[in-house]
């Protein structure tokens, strides 16, 4: 928070140019207390749209050793960032679940980034989450 987004962190994805800049926040929430954390501090809980984004959450990941946290889907399933303007075509549709799931095993309605790929799991568990910052403005760089 505070800081600017870095023209090396953009992913920008035809045919809407949009950046997302993520973030580990090491602190062990439910998924609703950490959508209010991302929202406060922020933009939200992480949208991933695409592979390429799949790919720069898993070395967000990487670079502190983490695996098995919040992401912004949830309930049936959509983005914690519901609005359109943050989409390219098809982009909020994008899901990466592993094979087996989701299976609904007992009230699951949020999504995990576990392995690199999506696991649902019950809200109210408590787990480090992925918050995404910059908002699209004109391809001008916002402060986080
Ligand atoms: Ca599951």
């Amino acid at each position: 928070s505070g800081s600017f987004c870095s023209l090396t962190h953009w992913l920008c994805t035809l045919p809407s140019c949009f950046p997302r800049h993520y973030h580990l926040i090491e602190q062990n929430k439910t998924w609703s207390e950490a959508q209010s954390h991302c929202r406060q501090h922020h933009t939200d809980l992480a949208t991933v749209a695409s592979k390429e984004e799949v790919d720069a959450l898993n070395d967000v990941l990487a670079e502190h050793d983490q695996d098995d946290v919040w992401i912004g889907l949830h309930g049936g399933w959509r983005w914690s960032l519901e609005n359109k303007t943050y989409y390219g075509e098809g982009e909020a549709e994008f899901r990466m679940w592993e094979e087996d799931q989701p299976d609904n095993h007992r009230n699951e309605y949020c999504a995990v980034l576990k392995d690199k790929e999506w696991w649902d799991y019950r809200c109210h568990d408590k787990r480090y989450f992925i918050s995404q910052c910059c908002r699209y403005s004109s391809m001008l760089t916002v402060e986080c």
